[in-house]
Formats: C-alpha cells, sequence, structure tokens
C-alpha cells in the first residue's frame, strides 16, 4: 500500500510508521489521518508483524498537532468528519491487536500528544516537548486528550495542562507520568527497537490478550475485568505458544513462539 504522508517499514517482525510532513512538522490533516487509519487496518492485519513503533520524520516534530491550516476554516458539519477521521485513526493504534509503541523525537502536540497517548508505551527523546495548546487556539483536545492524560497522570495535573495549554519538557512530561522513558536523541530508535525486540520474543497472542484486559480495564469494572481476564487466560490455554513457553521452560531452553 503506498502512502503520501507516511513512511511504513517492515523489518524482521518490526513495523515503524513515520508521519512524513516535516515541512508542516508532521501536522495531522485529513489525509494523514485517513492513512493512519490505513495504515494501522495494515499492520494489524499482517500476522508477520509483532510490534509496531509510530515515529515522526526529521528530528524537530513527532507530530506537532493537528492541522492549524486544514482546521482554521472548517464548518461544524465539516469539524464533525474532521474528528470521527481522528477517532478512527487513533482508534486503529489504540486497538491495535499487537503493541504499539511511541518514539517522540521531537514536538509532540496537541492531536501529535494524543496519538502517541493512544499506542501503549512512549519513549521520548530528551529534545521532546509535549503538550496540549488547544485551548490557546479556542478548542480543546478532540482525540481523546482529556480522557487519556487525566488517567494516566489524574485530574489535577490534566487540568493544569490542558488549560494552561503549557508545553513541558521531557523531564517534566516523565515525572509526571506521561512517558516510559527519556533517551538521549541519537539513541531513541536504538533504545525502541530493543525494547520492540524485547516484547516480539514473547508470546504473540498472551501479549495481544493481555493488552485487551489492560486497556479494557479503564472501563470495566473490577469484577467485569477479573472476569475477562480469566477468560482471556483460559484462551492461552488453547495455543502451541503457552504449550512452547511451559515445555521450553521445564527443558531449560529459550521459548520460539510462532503466534499459533
Ligand atoms: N498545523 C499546521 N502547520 C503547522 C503546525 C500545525 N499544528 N505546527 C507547525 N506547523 C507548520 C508551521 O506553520 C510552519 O510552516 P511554514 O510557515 O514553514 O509554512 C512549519 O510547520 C514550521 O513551524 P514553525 O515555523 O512554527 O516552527 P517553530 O520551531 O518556530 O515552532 C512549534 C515549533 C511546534 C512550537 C510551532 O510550530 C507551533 O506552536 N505549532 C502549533 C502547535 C499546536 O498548536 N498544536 C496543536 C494544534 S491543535 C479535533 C480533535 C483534535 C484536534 C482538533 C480537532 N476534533 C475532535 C474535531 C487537535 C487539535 C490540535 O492538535
Amino acid at each position: 500500500m503506498e502512502f503520501k504522508n507516511l513512511i511504513v517499514e517492515k523489518k524482521d517482525g518490526i513495523a515503524t510508521l513515520k508521519f512524513n510532513r516535516p515541512k508542516a512538522l508532521n501536522a495531522l490533516n485529513s489525509e494523514t489521518l485517513i492513512e493512519l487509519k490505513a495504515a494501522g487496518d495494515m499492520l494489524n492485519a499482517d500476522k508477520e508483524i509483532r510490534v509496531v513503533i509510530v515515529t515522526g520524520e526529521g528530528d524537530k516534530a513527532f507530530v506537532a498537532g493537528a492541522d492549524i491550516l486544514e482546521m482554521k476554516d472548517l464548518t461544524a458539519l465539516e469539524g464533525m468528519a474532521f474528528s470521527a477521521r481522528g477517532h478512527q485513526a487513533l482508534a486503529a493504534l489504540e486497538n491495535m491487536e499487537k503493541p504499539v509503541i511511541a518514539a517522540v523525537n521531537g514536538f509532540a502536540l496537541g492531536g501529535g500528544f494524543e496519538v502517541a497517548l493512544a499506542c501503549d508505551i512512549i519513549y521520548a527523546s530528551d529534545k521532546a516537548k509535549v503538550g496540549f495548546p488547544e485551548t490557546t487556539l479556542g478548542i480543546h483536545p478532540g482525540f481523546g486528550g482529556t480522557q487519556r492524560a487525566a488517567k494516566l497522570v489524574g485530574l489535577a495535573r490534566a487540568k493544569e495542562l490542558i488549560f494552561t495549554g503549557k508545553t513541558i519538557g521531557a523531564q517534566e512530561a516523565y515525572e509526571m507520568g506521561l512517558l516510559n522513558k527519556i533517551v538521549p536523541q541519537d539513541q531513541l530508535m536504538v533504545e525502541v527497537t530493543a525494547l520492540a525486540e524485547k516484547i516480539k520474543a514473547n508470546g504473540p497472542f498472551s501479549v495481544r490478550l493481555a493488552k485487551e484486559c489492560i486497556n479494557k480495564s479503564l472501563s470495566l469494572d473490577n469484577k467485569e475485568g477479573l472476569t475477562l481476564e480469566a477468560k482471556d487466560f483460559g484462551l492461552c490455554f488453547a495455543t502451541k505458544d503457552q504449550k512452547e513457553g511451559m515445555t521450553a521452560f521445564v527443558e531449560k531452553r529459550k521459548a520460539t513462539f510462532t503466534g499459533e
């Protein structure tokens, strides 16, 4: 599949999906959102791919937000269509049946930070800057930021970030709990790839079900969540990978998982 605003590369079971509008700091226009949904669906269906890395082209920006030039003159109906495209694109990442790691290589602002928050794990460069400048533009986060940030850092900190629209550095974001790890800029892809390799070595089906259980923990009550966990745990025993993983342990060797 050919993309105009994304670069998708696949190597040894790991896909890298790169936003590629560096002149606009990789801002998300409608075309990019449509491509993001298509790329997410494509990688989800690709059985060879076990982990997906999302990053931005260039060393300045991951994604500097939704495209302000395109949004500026939207009508309400066009705004709704824009919103739907954004929700579909981010859902394709959040609900992907394999882990998605954000490698935040620079500015991740507004909709751009919301893309990162829709990923499972966020590693950021020490040069990264994140925030929600939407209120400085007369809107508020609309791709899930109000929900996801509050769940990560608590209501008061999310409100301070969103009400002020301030941009913060990687260290502050890390201390707040918005990022998993800060990495020197030139080591970002090395570290993220090492993380992807570590995850890739584990049972793909068990990782997929763990992601489902963890994501659903946000919307299910504890009893429902534990019921889902018990069901998914049981399902693991229907896989060759569970037999291989436990046999390998008993035989004192490294397991080789096939995803079956
Ligand atoms: N959109 C379009 N173009 C952008 C952009 C953006 N978000 N951010 C940067 N650019 C463009 C600039 O216009 C400039 O283009 P040229 O002038 O060269 O043609 C080029 O990228 C380089 O940017 P700067 O010259 O500004 O670079 P600086 O280093 O001086 O500044 C910056 C970097 C990141 C601080 C600055 O560019 C900046 O403040 N950018 C805007 C950041 C921002 O406000 N982001 C949030 C956008 S609002 C919705 C759901 C979600 C959303 C909306 C609706 N619905 C549910 C409907 C999300 C909204 C947002 O994300």
